[in-house]
């Protein structure tokens, strides 16, 4: 009894495709393999094997076997994986696993709007909310947003998008990186064939019925946001964007997006931001022009606009230390925003000039365009490289293979290093920072696109087994991912789903996924409660954790492309 008591069973807490990859890590310090048992329902023993053994896993600090029951295929709910007489969180196994997490993980940019009433016909009366940020008292408003003092004397009307994160910031590098990677769910399901999944009325949102996909039309709410960062002709720094728009002051926990009554200003350009408008306008034009050729005009020109600006300002940098209201999302380093918006352009245009931008980038050719820690908002190269890879270009075949040959050589190290690890995470003991779980939710669409590229069906294994470690089979056998699995996150940091501060405010809504393991406990909460945590276990399920436990654009966004993959049941 006194081992069983020790011993605990991590899984998929919602569960396994069939078809797909089924491994579960026990905890325990057993050192000989022990028999794993997978009982039905009805407690009926339906699989079993011997578990293997790993010892100490250094990510999370304990000992670990690793149990694989990849070969059943058997479709049910209910089981229960028990090891040495304890027994996992009960999951299903079934086809269909990911179709809520689907719409529920996009669902989330919706809630996220700024500028518009989230009505309740849509999300229900908890989620509802009036619009935020349109200059009804007191919120002093998007609508009219002056410049930082020494910026410019002019105000801007830079109404919409999605507020970031638990605050009510609007960062442009931000904002395009998740933008990009919603499109580029849309598109990859395209290239599938199954694009009908994202298409008009499959999400609840406002402009469900329109003709246009909503995953594009949820998209579009940021990029008009986006578009209206940039600078106007006339003014200095013509057709940069700037970098972000916040609060003056840190508002206190909760706030209500409507009753934030803070000045908001607008932070000086930055080439960061140019490029990552440029990038996702580019994308845009490419993506939209079936659905609005207007719409996708406008965002090529706004693309031209903004490289022919960066170009001119090539090194104009947002600082770390602006940092009081908002987030910093500093960045001295933009070859590689280079390398992704002339990628896009030319993906987009097919002409010359971004070719050559493309041809002549270091990170062209870059060993390290695809890092162990991931692609991230300050880390880009990764971008270009995957639509260099996925979408046809008149690059020389030669220069396409050996870009699609570095997409599998990321996607194969990352898959090692989750076969040498406990829970199977693809990132490495020292890759537990700031938004760790968007970190891995990123390394498994690069292992996915890995998958169509090659049909080889352990990169698709590797992208679903992420999910595991998301959805309950990590170091504290928890779901990152409100709503999903037995255990789940549901206080993360947020001024509105606060909860946990205020009965009266909803807790996140379902597929809203917490930032996760932070090893640099970067909050007080976390430097109270997390002293010697293991780096995979630096995590608490509190609102005021704002380093392990926000929520962020740039974290459901990858959690929605995957999960789209997920549900869309290719086999590669
Ligand atoms: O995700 C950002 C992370 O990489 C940084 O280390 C951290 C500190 O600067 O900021 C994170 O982004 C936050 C932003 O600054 C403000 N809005 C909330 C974001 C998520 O926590």
């Amino acid at each position: 009894a006194a081992a069983a008591a020790t011993t605990a069973v991590r899984v998929n807490q919602v569960g396994y495709l069939p078809d797909g990859p089924k491994r579960a890590t026990v905890v325990t310090t057993a050192t000989q393999a022990l028999t794993w048992r997978l009982r039905d329902a009805s407690g009926t023993v339906v699989a079993s094997g011997p578990t293997d053994p790993r010892g100490a896993d250094a990510p999370s600090g304990q000992s670990v076997h690793v149990a694989d029951f990849s070969s059943y295929r058997s479709t049910g709910s209910g089981y229960v994986l028990t090891v040495d007489g304890s027994g996992s969180a009960p999951f299903d196994i079934r086809a269909d696993l990911y179709d809520t997490l689907r719409a529920d993980s996009m669902a989330f940019f919706h809630h996220q709007r700024s500028g518009i009433a989230i009505d309740a016909s849509l999300v229900g009366s908890a989620y509802a909310r009036p619009a935020g940020h349109l200059g009804v008292a007191p919120n002093k408003g998007d609508t009219s947003v002056p410049c930082q003092a020494t910026v410019c004397d002019y105000t801007r009307d830079v109404r919409g998008g999605w507020y970031d994160a638990g605050d009510h910031g609007k960062y442009v590098v931000n904002g395009g990186l998740s933008t990009w990677l919603v499109v580029n769910s849309f598109e990859r399901a395209k290239r599938s064939g199954k694009e009908a999944a994202l298409g008009d009325s499959t999400l609840r949102v406002p402009e469900r019925g329109n003709g246009t996909p909503d995953v594009l039309d949820e998209a579009r709410w940021e990029l008009d946001f986006l578009m209206r960062m940039q600078v106007p002709e006339g003014k200095p720094y013509a057709g940069m964007a700037f970098h972000k728009i916040h609060d003056a002051e840190w508002t206190g926990m909760p706030t209500r997006p409507e009753r934030d009554a803070q000045p908001r200003e607008l932070h000086r350009p930055s080439t960061a931001a140019t490029l990552n408008l440029a990038a996702a306008t580019a994308q845009c034009a490419r993506v939209f022009r079936p659905y609005d050729s207007a719409y996708a005009d406008r965002c090529l020109s706004t693309a031209r606009r903004a490289w022919t600006a960066a170009r001119a300002t090539p090194a104009l940098y947002a600082p770390e230390s602006d940092s009081t209201g908002g987030g910093a999302y500093a960045d001295t380093r933009v070859t590689d925003e280079f390398y992704w918006a002339a990628a896009e352009l030319y993906a987009t245009t097919g002409e010359s000039a971004y070719r050559d931008a493309v041809a002549s980038s270091p990170w062209h050719t870059a060993a390290d365009a695809f890092s162990p820690y991931g692609f991230g908002w300050a880390d880009t190269a990764a971008l270009g490289r995957l639509v260099l890879a996925t979408v046809p270009n008149g690059l020389p075949a030669s220069d396409v293979a050996r870009v699609r040959a570095s997409v599998t050589a990321a996607a194969d190290g990352y898959l090692s290093r989750m076969a040498a690890q406990g829970y199977a995470v693809p990132v490495p003991a020292d890759g537990y920072f700031w938004g760790s779980n968007g970190e891995v939710a990123n390394d498994a669409v690069v292992m996915a696109v890995a998958a169509e590229l090659t049909g080889d069906g352990r990169y698709r294994a590797g992208a679903l087994e992420t999910l595991d470690y998301l959805l309950g089979r990590n170091a504290l056998g928890l779901s990152y991912v409100t709503g999903y699995g037995e255990t789940f996150a549901q206080n993360q940091h947020h001024r509105f789903w606060a909860h946990q501060l205020d009965a009266s405010l909803p807790r996140p809504p379902a597929g809203s996924l917490a930032g996760g393991p932070n090893s640099a406990l970067q909050d007080p909460v976390a430097r109270e409660r997390l002293t010697g945590c293991a780096p995979a276990a630096c995590y608490i399920d509190h609102v005021d954790s704002y380093s392990t436990n926000e929520v962020a654009i740039n974290w459901n966004a990858p959690l929605a492309w995957l999960a789209a993959y997920a549900a869309e049941r290719t086999t590669t």
